[in-house]
């Protein structure tokens, strides 16, 4: 154009789905759906207005008290300089130098835990860790806020990684809808939450399988506290949160005393019932686990319990268990138990029925797709070897030396001197946030890569802008999708942003060890590697995978790797040869009663699935919290992304929080009012929406808004982790209790 602007239009993915984007005078003026996404996710279209946001972090920025004299009790408050990048790299680097003389490389923690972008390279945590590594280590940390519990848990029943179990073995949705009359779908399968994937998600189908299996008559019951977990045309079972064990006991009840539970099935290919039956029955401790005692626990009648359990034990049935159950203090517990009923059913290892996890959660559950692994930066050895549950961070920042229990070890905490976060935020994701701003001050130093001014950021006392992946090349590739993008650039890094990459080299190359950090190369001949060793392996899984230049050309390919013929029955080879195929498990069967569980000696966390009230839910609730808060995933965005464009629409905050017309009506609060709720650890703001789509009792505030002033007295924009309660799920998981808090909330 003579008027020297330039325009394009490009193809990039995102956690959320790919889009394509507008480019106008380096600038992303306007995105659109992907052509072939039957249900485009809206979150990109906030990206315009995001990426040149007033909240990006324009250049290095020293919090000026820690410059001066070295002081960490002001974080949070106080002014930030900006230095200029050969500086502020000299001053982390020597900062960083100094702590691994002075305590050793134990003295930092890099867990880092966080989504950061899509992007097989420039991954944020892959990148940290390696740099780190480079630097003699870390303590890092294990398993992640979404699946902690079920990922300590799970392999001692089912014996396999929780994790390779969700993204390789599950049953897709065609062979569920082929197959399947009754869907049982504890915590819901909501598509707000599928329209994120770790790593990209193109065809965002998971609402349309639903409404395919509704219109087909599949039976889908909804299991949980609000009726909008699954789309209309689901019976809904209203539970009260954190119950959903009671509920599986008197299943599982139904079963055993109506003569309905496969005994065949136990005897081929489980171990411990015979363990768990006089618990169920009332033989081992005088109360039978009967729907009669479980309807005042989770709020459903006897009969419906009845009739739901004879269904399940006479149709092909499917039991889905969403993340958000485990996601809860005593979360092993429904997980657990959730293998358990789908063993005394009998129906695990037939196509479609028996039992799957995270259906929902994330958009990729349920494609039917040939594995292809690859294109991760290689992140080294960590010489190391101390590790904490993700979740228990505040814990150890507080309690230096202190021991803690973590699935059947006990090990003292690290004394942390120095944290290094690239890629999170944990000012949105962990629970308990004053409690955390305590824990906070702890470390001598905090250095933080990010691209925005996000709580966390404006904690840290080093702060390096990174960019978005929108300012750099990359490749877009999730094992759970079947297309592969490259990513291009669009726009020139915002104000001084650098990639990770980049940020981590400087840091090596101060510290020596540029060499082992960057073996030379730049970020472009890094990926140009990475990706023709993805091309190598799925040649010789037979995939033909376009060249780089070619994909660059191409912008996008759809790979070749759903599978037609029916093969991903969770635990098929299991069922049809027990004895060829055996589980990983001490038993090599589903284990209803571990040996190895009950050798720990834990109390909340026995020999077999038991029900353990929380010490918060509606069971306990009193005067000062009455309502249980459950805090679901933002359904406008992910996580606390994107928060600063969308919280600077008039209006827009502080968030919405769905409460019953009932506990409305006793507080005088109307729809659109402005309310505080509240317990002993904090306060936040909020705005109410009064539905009937939530059971009495219950509040749900999704997460995502920022964190705002630790010393005001309450939470301007709602975030809901200034209420929830920083315990582990058990001494077993310690993974993030999130979902079970009680609260108050009153009208402003
Ligand atoms: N109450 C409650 N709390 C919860 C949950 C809940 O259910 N209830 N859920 C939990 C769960 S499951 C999760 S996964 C966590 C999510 O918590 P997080 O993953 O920590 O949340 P995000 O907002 O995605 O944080 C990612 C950060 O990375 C930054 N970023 C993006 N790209 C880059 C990059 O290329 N480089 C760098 N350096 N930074 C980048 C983003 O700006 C953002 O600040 O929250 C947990 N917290
Ligand atoms: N749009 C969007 N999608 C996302 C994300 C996002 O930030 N935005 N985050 C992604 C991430 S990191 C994750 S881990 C997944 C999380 O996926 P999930 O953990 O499945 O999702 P949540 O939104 O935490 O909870 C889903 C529902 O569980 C119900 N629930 C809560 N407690 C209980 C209970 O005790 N029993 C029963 N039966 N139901 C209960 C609540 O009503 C809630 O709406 O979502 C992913 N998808
Ligand atoms: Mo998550």
């Amino acid at each position: 154009m003579n008027d020297g602007s330039t325009r394009d239009t490009k193809v990039t993915t995102s956690h959320w789905g790919a889009f394509e984007v507008d480019i106008e005078n380096d600038r992303i003026v306007a995105t659109r759906p992907f052509a072939a996404d039957p249900r485009p996710s809206a979150i990109p279209e906030a990206l315009p207005k995001a990426l040149h946001h007033k909240s990006r972090v324009l250049r290095p920025s020293i919090r000026k008290a820690w410059l001066d004299t070295r002081e960490r009790t002001g974080r949070g408050a106080g002014e930030f300089v900006e230095v200029p990048w050969d500086e502020a790299l000299d001053i982390a680097a020597t900062e960083i130098t100094r702590v691994c003389d002075t305590h050793g490389n134990e003295a930092i923690y890099g867990g880092s835990y966080g989504w950061a972008s899509a992007g097989r390279f420039h991954h944020a945590q892959s990148q940290v860790h390696r740099f780190l590594n480079c630097i003699g280590g870390y303590v890092s940390s294990f398993g992640s806020y979404s699946t902690g519990c079920a990922q300590s848990i799970m392999p001692h029943v089912f014996g396999s990684n929780f994790m390779s179990l969700l993204y390789e073995h599950q049953d897709g949705w065609q062979t569920i809808y082929d197959n399947a009359e009754t869907l049982v779908m504890f915590g819901g399968i909501n598509s707000k939450n599928a329209q994120v994937s770790m790593g990209g998600i193109t065809e965002h189908d998971t609402g349309v399988w639903l409404d395919r299996f509704i219109a087909k008559g599949i039976t889908c019951v909804n299991v949980g506290p609000q009726r909008t977990d699954a789309p209309d045309g689901c019976d809904w079972m209203a539970i009260r949160p954190a119950s959903d064990t009671a509920l599986m006991l008197a299943l599982a009840h139904v079963l055993e005393t109506e003569n309905l539970t496969d005994r065949d099935f136990l005897n081929r290919y489980t171990v411990g019932y015979e363990q768990f039956r006089p618990y169920l029955l009332g033989e081992s401790d005088g109360q039978p686990k009967s729907p009669e005692w479980a309807a005042p626990l989770c709020g459903v009648g006897p009969d419906e319990i009845r009739a739901l359990a004879r269904r399940m034990a006479s149709t092909p049935t499917m039991v889905t268990v969403s993340w958000s159950i485990q996601r809860a203090q005593h979360g092993e517990q429904p997980y657990w138990m959730s293998g358990v009923l789908a063993a005394m059913i009998g129906q695990i290892g037939l196509a479609g029925c028996g039992v799957g996890y995270g259906f929902g959660a994330i958009g990729g559950v349920g494609k039917r797709l040939k594995g292809l692994h690859g294109m991760t930066f290689p992140q080294k050895q960590n010489p190391i070897d101390k590790v904490i549950p993700v979740a228990r961070v505040a814990d150890m920042l507080r309690n230096p030396g202190q021991p803690f229990d973590f699935n059947g070890k006990r090990e003292p905490y690290a004394d942390i001197r120095l944290v290094y976060w690239a890629g999170g935020n944990p000012y949105h994701h962990h629970q308990d946030l004053n409690a955390l701003h305590d824990a906070w001050q702890k470390p001598e130093t905090i250095i933080v890569n990010e691209p925005y001014w996000t709580a966390t950021a404006k904690r840290g006392d080093i702060v390096f802008p990174a960019t978005t992946p929108y300012e750099r090349e990359d490749i877009g590739r999730s094992n759970l999708d079947d297309y592969l993008f490259h990513m291009p650039q669009c726009v020139s890094p915002v104000g001084e942003a650098r990639n990770d990459y980049d940020i981590f080299a400087g840091l090596a190359q101060r510290m020596g060890v540029q060499d082992a950090f960057t073996e030379g190369k730049t970020s472009g001949e890094w990926i140009e590697q990475l990706y023709a060793a993805y091309r190598e392996g799925a040649a010789q899984n037979g995939i033909d995978v376009p060249t780089l230049p070619a994909l660059r050309d191409a912008n996008w390919v759809q790979l070749p790797i759903t599978v037609d013929e029916p093969n991903d029955t969770l635990f098929a080879p299991f069922r049809a040869n027990p004895d060829a195929a055996p589980l990983g498990t001490p038993s090599g069967k589903i284990e209803i009663y571990s040996e190895t569980i009950a050798s720990f000696g834990y109390d909340d966390c026995i020999g077999h699935p038991i029900w353990l009230p929380p010490d918060e839910w509606l069971g306990s609730a009193c005067a000062q919290a009455p309502l249980h808060m459950v805090s679901p995933q933002p359904a406008d965005k992910l996580h606390s992304q994107l928060e600063s464009a969308l919280a600077d629409v008039k209006g827009a905050r502080p968030e919405t929080v769905v409460l019953h017309p009932v506990d409305a009506a006793a507080r005088g609060i109307a729809n659109g009012d402005l309310v505080k709720l509240f317990n002993t650890r904090g306060a936040c703001r909020a705005k109410a929406q009064i539905s009937e789509d939530i059971i009495q009792g219950v509040v749900a505030l999704p997460t995502g808004a920022w964190y705002s002033d630790p010393d005001a007295d309450i939470d301007l924009d709602g975030n809901p982790n200034v209420l929830t309660r920083d315990i582990g799920t058990s001494r077993l998981g310690q993974g993030c209790s999130a979902h079970t808090a009680l609260v108050e909330v009153a009208k402003l």
